[in-house]
């Protein structure tokens, strides 16, 4: 105990933290063991929907290689890994009362147990963007009601059947990109918008509005039934996950100091107040007038405190000007350049993200001081300016991605042991490079590199700086007293990571030894058993891995 480093140079010992994915991104095989249709498989193969014409049908295959992504995982030592289901694999159809596919559920079955048998917590997302295609053609997927009741018996299969072995549970991911993204703006599936050049069908003044109601409402009843039918006896946890970016004002004007709380009203509020507070934000409120659907009583009291944390994906930051009719912005223009010209940070490929680490911080001090709950950080990351058309070698140094993680990880440290925030997770977005939406394949936010041409994986620098990181910061958890080593100096000691759920698996089966996918060996483990530590691995302790002010 006395060895150890100052308390305030690390994170609590059970802090979890890993890579995050999502179904539609990375499995492919969209035809494989009964799955049935979403709607994102016909959308990205109509003409124009995605930047290089690509789409989901192969991605990173990882509905094959899974086992191979795993013992990635174990390669970089991590102690939990968040990922989605994908609800046409278990209910192919959707609804109710449409049959469930087994084969579905046992191949998530089997991820599951690979996890676990590998040490590894499963961070378990219901929803990330892939509705059952049925469910739209029926009723038009989240514009009508009926979806709340389709979807809780969704989550309750999911519960019934992989909750002995999932403790964490996100309802949804990010219901703004499901509102605005596919219902106003018309970028994502289903593609809907006023504007009559992107969709044939939809009303932008309106949709968003409804659908963020039925996805609240759909939420909160999962969350409702999992409380009262499962938690008790499997002992998770529940709750959605949200995007949003952190806002500032542009400059110290009234009208855009008010800007930055509108930003923010809209991108979280419009999901966060009603879970957290009770109802959508005034400034919403007055805005869309009778376009935006009130709670009932009744509504009001399954939604208020339904979720048990806060799911935070966040990844960049506005600057605010007051102005503009962008309701999805609450009527904010945002901007990266400073009034005296200069840029906020570091360009990614993609125009709305840059790097600002004080404003990930400032957002975890606002959401915590906010919502005061558990905040679990469920995606974080960059994608570096045309990483697409680098050189293998090139793309693997990726410096500024790198950079990206040095400043937001002790901007994490910083939030805990200066600010007390109670922070509980951090998934860097994302394991691998893979389908991103309607970017295709050309925009990549991978710590993982994949050629697609060949599938195989190589580590990008990031990768090695952000698990050297946490192994660094999370202390490992302490070690039955029979079985200490009084000579060991605590930082050579590694231990699997002991969530108790392992030893739900079956513990006598050989742990296999895991080949590390990293070729330069900066880690190398063995799955579930004593991790062992290569010299390079303390060797090679990047310089910033305290806060630097
Ligand atoms: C996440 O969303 C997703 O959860 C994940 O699937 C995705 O791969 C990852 O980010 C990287 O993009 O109004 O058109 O300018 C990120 C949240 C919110 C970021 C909307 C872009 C502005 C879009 N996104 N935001 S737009």
């Amino acid at each position: 105990m006395s060895v150890q480093p100052a308390q305030t140079e690390k994170l609590p010992s059970d802090f979890l933290w890993g890579f995050a994915t999502a179904s539609f991104q990375i499995e492919g095989s969209t035809n494989a063991d009964g799955r049935g249709k979403s709607w994102w498989d016909d959308f990205a193969k109509l003409p124009g929907k995605t930047l290089d014409g690509r789409d989901g049908d192969v991605a990173t295959d990882s509905y094959n290689r899974w086992e191979d992504d795993l013992d990635l995982l174990v390669s970089y030592g991590v102690n939990s890994y968040r990922f989605s289901l994908a609800w046409s694999r278990i209910v192919p159809l959707g609804g109710r009362n449409d049959p469930v596919n087994e084969a579905g559920i046992q191949w998530y079955s089997n991820l599951i147990d690979g996890l676990l048998k590998r040490g590894i917590t499963p961070f378990v997302t219901l929803y990330h963007w892939d509705l059952p295609q049925a469910l739209y053609d029926r009723y038009g997927g989240w514009l009508g009601r009926e979806i709340v009741e389709d979807y809780v018996n969704y989550a309750k299969i999911c519960f019934q059947r992989f909750g002995d072995r999932v403790k964490f549970w996100l309802t949804h991911n990010e219901p703004w990109c499901v509102s605005v993204l596919g219902h106003g703006r018309g970028v994502f599936a289903p593609g809907r918008s006023s504007d009559r050049t992107r969709s044939p069908e939809g009303d932008s003044s309106t949709e968003p509005w409804i659908v963020g109601h039925n996805l609240i409402l759909a939420h909160a009843h999962a969350c409702k039934l999992y409380r009262e039918e499962f938690k008790a006896s499997q002992g998770g946890t529940i709750g959605i996950t949200l995007n949003g970016d952190m806002a500032l004002p542009y400059d110290d004007s009234p009208e855009n100091i008010a800007a930055a709380q509108h930003a923010l009203d809209v991108a979280i509020g419009w999901f966060a107040d009603p879970i957290y507070l009770g109802d959508y934000p005034e400034y919403m409120k007055e805005m869309l007038g009778d376009r935006l659907p009130r709670f009932t009583p009744e509504e009001r009291a399954v939604v208020l405190g339904s979720s048990e944390f806060y799911g935070m994906n966040t990844y960049t930051t506005n600057l605010c000007k007051a102005g503009g009719d962008d309701e999805f912005q609450g009527k904010v223009e945002y901007t990266f350049t400073r009034p005296d010209g200069t840029q906020l940070g570091t360009q990614a490929h993609c125009a709305w993200l840059q790097d600002y680490p004080e404003g990930f911080r400032a957002l975890l001090n606002y959401l915590y001081k906010r919502y005061s709950k558990p905040i679990y950080v469920t995606e974080n990351g960059f994608a570096v300016k045309d990483e697409n058309t680098m050189p293998l070698e090139q793309a693997l140094a990726d410096h500024d991605r790198v950079q990206y993680f040095k400043g937001n990880t002790a901007a994490i440290l910083a939030a805990v042991n200066e600010d007390g925030v109670d922070i509980r997770s951090y998934f860097a977005w994302s394991l691998l490079d893979n389908f991103e939406w309607a970017d295709g394949y050309v925009t990549r936010f991978g710590l993982t590199y994949v050629d697609y041409d060949t599938q195989e994986r190589y580590p990008k620098d990031s990768a090695k700086f952000v698990t050297q990181w946490f192994k660094e910061h999370v202390p490992s958890a302490p070690e039955p007293k029979k079985d200490q080593a009084p000579n060991k100096e605590p930082e050579h000691l590694e231990l699997p990571q002991a969530n108790g759920d392992a030893a739900e698996t079956d513990s006598a089966t050989t742990s296999p030894t895991v080949e590390t996918a990293d070729p330069t060996s900066a880690v190398k483990r063995v799955a579930n058993g004593d991790a062992t530590t290569t010299p390079t691995v303390r060797g090679r302790r990047p310089a910033a891995t305290h806060l630097a002010h």
